[in-house]
């Protein structure tokens, strides 16, 4: 309780975003003072970022902050605020070198927060349908926006302070940024571990074809490209691969394309899975709506439904969340839908890297 206090004190502090070139600029100079110094920010940054979060996750509606799995992710959010602010003032590089330990396990902690949110989420559905009542789910939907935003933000500043300690670092890698990032081999790798899912799934893979510069790069975080464009490719995947079940007619491929621009660097992936409604268009990126049949497995008392991350329907929160990834350094992505032939989608990855964190 007394720690409540100490949230609510730092919960109301000002949050330091970073951008792109700023982490860049930082990251490639890993000097013992820059360690010094970025772990002297991450000391106060952190906490407050944390406490932000954990003031939400206490006070959301339709009871969701009572729901064992939103409890246990309240808990994680506390015992990790309570670590950092029990870190005594890090003066010297003995001090930094304990609390990139701490920071390290933080991260660790916090492996599992969405899919334990997305379980929070289903005990509140389970409810939820049976009063039929319209409910308005725009304010657990944009709470949910904020808090994987900010934890994109979170787990972006701990993996860049941890990858400035790596021995012997890749030369042209910046922390987790690639600065000569290939989008087209990203891509490549993306397309590969979603048609290996569709393989284990349905015994079958519609082919993927690929246009790009094969010599073009730019500074981006793989990881996360690869997250993006690996949940849409599964997406167009699982859509061909239904549409064309039992048929003779061989799958038409998903294509893609990257295009190079100024402002953007823009990747479109279109298929001809048959598209959806228009009217569907909307959930495609919300929370509280999934088509995942798969999610009934998900057991109250199991503590994360492990069969359900190694099937392609996952927890239905990978295009809001894959939306959250460009978002967070300037991008965006649009998905666009012709019902009866396919869908489009866009991801628009932002060029300029000054374009500062979004801080919810
Ligand atoms: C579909 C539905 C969808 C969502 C996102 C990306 C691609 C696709 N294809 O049929």
């Amino acid at each position: 309780k007394k720690v409540m206090e100490e949230v609510h004190q730092w919960g109301s502090m000002k949050q330091h975003g970073v951008t792109l070139k700023y982490m860049m600029e930082f990251g490639s100079n890993p000097t013992d003072k820059n360690l010094l110094l970025s772990a002297q920010f991450l000391h106060i940054e952190l906490p407050v970022r944390i406490a932000r979060r954990s003031i939400e996750l206490e006070n959301l509606p339709c009871g969701l902050s009572q729901k064992p799995a939103v409890l246990k992710v309240r808990d994680w959010y506390l015992d990790s605020f309570r670590d950092l602010r029990s870190f005594r003032e890090i003066k010297d590089m003995s001090d930094e070198k304990e609390f990139t330990k701490i920071i390290k396990a933080i991260k660790v902690r916090h492996d599992n927060v969405v899919p334990t949110m997305a379980l929070g989420v289903l005990q509140l559905k389970r409810i939820m349908n049976a009063n039929t009542a319209i409910e308005d789910h725009t304010e657990i939907h944009e709470f949910l926006d904020r808090f994987f935003l900010s934890r994109i933000g979170i787990r972006m500043l701990i993996g860049q302070h941890l990858e400035l300690h790596k021995t012997n670092p890749n030369p042209n890698c910046v922390g987790c940024i690639h600065t000569k990032m290939s989008p087209l081999d990203v891509t490549r790798n993306a397309i590969e571990d979603a048609r290996a899912m569709c393989y284990r799934e349905y015994g079958n893979a519609p082919e993927v074809t690929i246009y790009g510069d094969p010599d073009f790069t730019f500074p981006y975080v793989p990881s996360h490209l690869h997250h993006m464009v690996f949940e849409l490719v599964k997406n167009s995947l699982r859509a061909v691969q239904e549409r064309f079940v039992d048929d003779d007619r061989v799958a038409p491929p998903v294509r893609i394309i990257i295009a190079d621009g100024i402002e953007d660097v823009t990747i479109k992936i279109s298929d001809e899975g048959g598209g959806i409604p228009r009217s569907g268009l909307p959930k495609l990126f919300t929370y509280l709506y999934s088509t995942a049949k798969t999610n009934q497995l998900l057991d109250e008392d199991s503590d994360l439904g492990i069969a359900n991350t190694v099937t392609m329907a996952g927890y239905g929160h990978g295009l809001p969340i894959s939306r959250l990834y460009a978002k967070y350094f300037g991008g965006d992505l649009q998905i666009l839908s012709m019902e009866g032939y396919g869908t489009d989608a866009y991801l628009h990855l932002c060029r300029l890297g000054d374009s500062e964190e979004p801080l919810p």
